[in-house]
């Protein structure tokens, strides 16, 4: 039903997902059991539910729900603590109808400078290198989703939104916008790519050197680039 898990973070997502169907899955089979046994009894009529057993029933169902939502509360340090430090990879992702701009910082390591390297819809990153995406929109809300990272974000006119993920498998994995922002919504799919760190490195520096050319040649990337958030 989901794509192949590929991040640090799935883990925990998934193990919460199975988690909270199991426990659904308990409460309407106990429930289920109750019906059937409130049926089928050979009872004088009329007959009368033991309160016993209804306090029962909803004391099982309170302790399975409060345990989902304590345990769900436990996992929230996955999503609340973006990675920080030299070794994060930081991608500003600009929204607009119909598609998604990736921008590194180049070089120099800051945003909105001559050498910020720019892709349409493609993004390649390194496996188990951190990465935080800095997430903007030029038009109308849209999501960043990246199913295979199980990890998604809003893409908000006016202010800046974070999310992040550690992949954990090379291969190609989807971006999608998962806000319906218009006609052509559905066209709005990007690939990120996890390559092994030596070619992410080659990558890197081949895009620099290309990057460079074109700066000389006057080209410049526009409409993306803000200073780095907080
Ligand atoms: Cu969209």
């Amino acid at each position: 039903m989901i794509p192949r898990a590929a991040s640090a973070e799935a883990q925990a997502v998934d193990a919460l997902l199975r988690t909270s169907l199991a426990g659904t899955a308990l409460l309407l089979a106990l429930l289920g059991l109750l019906v059937a046994w409130i049926t089928l009894r050979r009872a004088p009529r009329p007959a009368a539910l033991p309160y016993a057993a209804g306090a029962v029933g909803v004391l099982v169902g309170v302790v399975l729900v409060a345990d989902l939502m304590l345990w769900a509360q436990s996992r929230r340090r996955v999503r609340d603590t973006a990675p920080e430090g030299p070794e994060v990879d930081r991608v500003e992702v600009l929204a607009q109808q119909y598609s998604f701009q990736f921008l590194r910082p180049g070089a120099d390591g800051q945003f909105g400078t001559a050498d910020d390297l720019v892709t349409l819809d493609r993004l390649m990153v390194a496996r188990g290198r951190p990465v935080v995406f800095e997430v903007r929109s030029k038009d109308v809300v849209h999501s960043v989703s990246l199913p295979s990272f199980r990890t998604q974000a809003e893409a908000v006119p006016g202010r800046s939104t974070r999310l992040w993920f550690e992949p954990t498998a090379t291969g190609r994995f989807g971006v999608v916008c998962a806000q319906l922002c218009g006609p052509a919504h559905y066209q709005m799919t990007g690939v990120i790519e996890v390559v092994a760190p030596e070619a992410f490195a080659r990558h890197s520096a081949q895009a620099t050197v290309d990057r460079a050319a074109m700066t000389a040649a006057g080209a410049r990337p526009a409409g993306i680039g803000w200073p780095w958030g907080r």
